[in-house]
């Protein structure tokens, strides 16, 4: 078989097979081939969870200023990290069983640089952190300890990050100190987020204070470069939100990437995201997570397991918010 021939195959067969499962209110969303409330428009700035307009907003408005897609989505990730009321981002994040806040955050450029910061104590924008270990360290990755002591070293602030909303919830979670995810958390979740500039190039971010109440040491899939985000600038770029698990077991933000460079558009590599841990993961119906991609076109697609996941636009200035389909109605 020619490798367009294959590449089409794969294409119609990933379709249908999500086509199957998906409810008729789900079609109208998905379509199987492209969302259609995806446009080409460029530039762009596209963030997991409609609450998060004032993160593309922040985002566009570098954009427009000439700045770096890399500005925009730092910037644009600061605007929820920095928000007392989002309790699953930086400031104000719901900590682990033992009542510490700790944060997860990563950052990729046009060029394959990046960095990444897990475990952080303390700091209100690890995403502005991750973004120093990219640029003045031979590493990608720092954690704990270590990057705490580097955010200090850059002149980050120390602060307390757990707010009393948060330890109030944390407090009444240990009555009965049962784990269990909860889907769709107050419906303004992890940040990820893109961004293509006036060069357009593209760029990545994600940033997490990670599942509520989770294992003390617990690092989920948002500061994992190719599981919770990850940017090529030839093919486009996706981002994960939900349980972290499900995401690192099957590399989701790289797959779907790389599903859009053998042709797939955003909408379908979402789906195929999605469908990927639906049929190796046998666990996968009591979970939520979401995929959020596009191309280097400006065209967008997103897909989760559950009802509720939705998304921030920002498009040449144009804001908007979407809901994605689900493979679960
Ligand atoms: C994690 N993926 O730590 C993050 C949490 C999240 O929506 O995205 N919640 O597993």
């Amino acid at each position: 078989m020619k490798r367009r021939n294959f590449i089409q195959t794969g294409v119609i067969a990933s379709a249908a097979a999500v086509t199957a499962c998906t409810t008729t209110e789900d079609k109208k969303v998905s379509g199987g081939i492209s969302n259609p409330n995806s446009v080409a428009n460029l530039p762009i700035s596209i963030a997991t969870w409609a609450p998060n307009t004032g993160a593309v907003d922040a985002a566009m408005t570098k954009i427009t200023d000439g700045k770096t897609a890399l500005d925009a989505v730092e910037a644009g990730a600061r605007v929820p990290e920095a928000d007392p009321n989002d309790t699953s981002v930086g400031y104000g994040g719901f900590p682990d069983r033992d009542g510490n806040v700790t944060l997860d955050a990563c950052i990729m450029d046009h060029t394959m640089n990046c960095g990444s910061v897990t475990y952080l104590q303390n700091i209100k924008h690890p995403i502005s952190v991750a973004r120093k270990v990219m640029e003045n360290t031979p590493h990608v990755m720092l954690s704990g300890k270590g990057a705490l002591e580097f955010a200090v070293s850059e002149g980050f602030q120390q602060e307390e990050m757990l707010t009393e909303k948060a330890k109030k919830a944390w407090k009444a979670w240990k009555v009965e100190s049962k784990y269990k995810p909860i889907i769709n958390v107050e419906l303004h979740d992890t940040i990820g987020i893109m961004a293509i500039d006036k060069d357009n190039k593209i760029a990545g971010a994600c940033t997490t204070s990670g599942a509520a109440f989770k294992m003390h040491g617990r690092v989920g899939d948002s500061p994992i470069i190719g599981a919770g985000m990850y940017v090529d600038d030839e093919v486009g770029g996706a981002v994960a939100t939900g349980l972290g698990e499900l995401v690192m077991k099957t590399c989701g933000s790289f797959l779907i990437v790389e599903l859009m460079r053998q042709g797939m558009t955003p909408q379908e590599a979402c789906e195929a995201g999605v469908k990927r841990i639906a049929d190796k993961l046998g666990d996968y119906a009591e979970y939520q997570v979401g995929f959020l991609a596009i191309n280097k076109k400006g065209e967008h697609g997103a897909f989760a397991i559950q009802k509720g996941f939705n998304y921030a636009i920002n498009q040449n200035g144009e804001t908007k918010t979407y809901d994605s389909g689900s493979l679960i109605s």
